[in-house]
């Protein structure tokens, strides 16, 4: 089984996707997302320029060997570009490898281990009211677990607060957060820690009062707090029984979580801007968080992220896969696959797509009851139209930015 083609396809129905998308000489079609929010086309250009050439004639079943080869021989490591790009190419082969065996991808990685996943939505609102509706409509639509964000009294527009709460004209679909703009340049939102810390605690005790001590509860501080900020809120959170406070600090720096963990026993969960296991290395060992937040998308493919979830399994830590709506849906259906023969998988962060989006990618996964699976269609079990996705060419969009009151740049 060679690679006889590799084609990289960009496409913007609702939103920019890249997908890689191999071809065997004997007929067969594998694809992988390379979607980086924001800087779309630096992936495209480092597969197209220096990844296509390398795979032509290679042999697709040599999955681990490819991996290798990918990271190594490009001397320059790691990094979200690299790592997205040597992701889609894993993705395509285990796709491809599926279609060969003719078995879905999570039977390759050791069979199911659940009969589903337990999946989030973004529930977010401009004031309680709208926080609340936003809560229903997700219960409503099956979601068992929910991510609470909310508008900061005094901020105009902050990270996780959709800006339109009714539906999207284009799509018919709400979404509760899409944060790119698509055309110009970076809008800029506003920013004041102490605010948000006053503020949110108040936010999950109505959230609590409304909806009772069962439901499990997300929330996302986006890399905005210094480590002493996040004990704090960590602390002020604990009587509300959070199932996870995700992003608490800048994740650069990893011994940050030791004086956070000091500090609360809130649930810590981080990674969804890592790109290998080594910037896990400290995390995983001194078990500072609970949940490993890396997507397939963005950490190497199934194989590399595999080997870090096997890594946090022995110290108790599990899988809370990225999941917003810039993976595609191919790297979506990957993560489903892999969540689903983990054995420790946590929760799968879902937010659906639109329309548009479900037309160009067709999907076998299916969501019901709250739960994800990745349905049993050899491969990962995601097809690309290609006439669909040719009718939406890609759009330069970019994620938002933070300034403090006073001017400083801020972390979004
Ligand atoms: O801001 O995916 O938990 N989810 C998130 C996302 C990220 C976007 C960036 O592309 O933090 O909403
Ligand atoms: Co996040």
């Amino acid at each position: 089984m060679r690679i006889e083609r590799a084609e990289v396809i960009v496409t913007s129905p609702d939103r920019n996707f890249v997908t890689l998308k191999l071809t065997t000489d004997d007929g067969l079609t594998g694809l992988g997302d390379a979607t980086l929010n924001g800087r779309e086309q630096a992936v495209v250009a480092y597969l197209a320029e220096h990844v296509v050439p390398l795979l032509l004639g290679r042999d697709a079943h040599r999955i681990e060997d490819t991996w290798q080869f990918l990271y190594r021989s490009a001397y320059w490591r790691r990094g979200p570009v690299t790592m997205a790009a040597i992701a889609s190419v894993d993705m395509a082969l285990w796709d491809l490898k599926g279609k060969a065996a003719g078995l879905p991808v999570y039977q390759l990685l050791g069979g199911a281990s659940r009969t589903g996943l337990l999946a989030y939505g973004h529930a977010s609102g401009r004031d309680e009211q709208e926080l609340f509706d936003s809560v229903r409509s997700h219960q409503e639509q099956g979601y068992r677990a929910i991510r609470i964000q909310a508008a900061v009294p005094g901020l105009k527009s902050i990270y996780g607060i959709a800006s339109n709460a009714t539906y999207d004209g284009n799509t018919g679909v709400r979404y509760d957060h899409e944060p790119a703009q698509r055309g110009g340049l970076p809008n800029e939102e506003d920013w004041d820690t102490r605010s948000y810390l006053r503020h949110i605690p108040t936010v999950f005790e109505a959230v609590r009062n409304e909806f009772g001590p069962e439901l499990p509860l997300l929330h996302d501080g986006h890399h905005r707090m210094t480590p002493i900020q996040a004990a704090q809120l960590g602390k002020s959170l604990e009587p509300y029984g959070l199932f996870w406070l995700e992003d608490c600090t800048p994740a650069e720096n990893q011994e940050a979580l030791r004086l956070v963990r000091q500090h609360t026993t809130t649930p810590l969960a981080i990674g969804e801007i890592f790109n290998t296991v080594w910037d896990y290395q400290q995390i995983v060992r001194e078990q500072l968080v609970d949940y490993v937040r890396s997507a397939v998308t963005h950490t190497g493919g199934i194989t590399h992220l595999k080997k870090v979830l096997d890594y946090a399994s022995q110290y108790q830590i599990k899988s809370g896969m990225h999941g917003p709506t810039d993976i595609s849906p191919v790297g979506m259906a990957a993560a489903m696959h892999l969540g689903l023969a983990i054995h420790n998988f946590g929760i799968q962060e879902y937010m659906r797509h639109g329309e548009k989006t479900d037309a160009v990618f067709q999907q076998s996964y299916t969501w019901q009851n709250g739960l994800l699976h990745p349905g049993d269609q050899p491969g990962l079990g995601v097809e690309l139209d290609t006439d669909e996705a040719g009718k939406y060419p890609y759009v330069r969009a970019y994620l938002p930015y933070n300034r403090l009151a006073d001017g400083t740049v801020h972390d979004w």
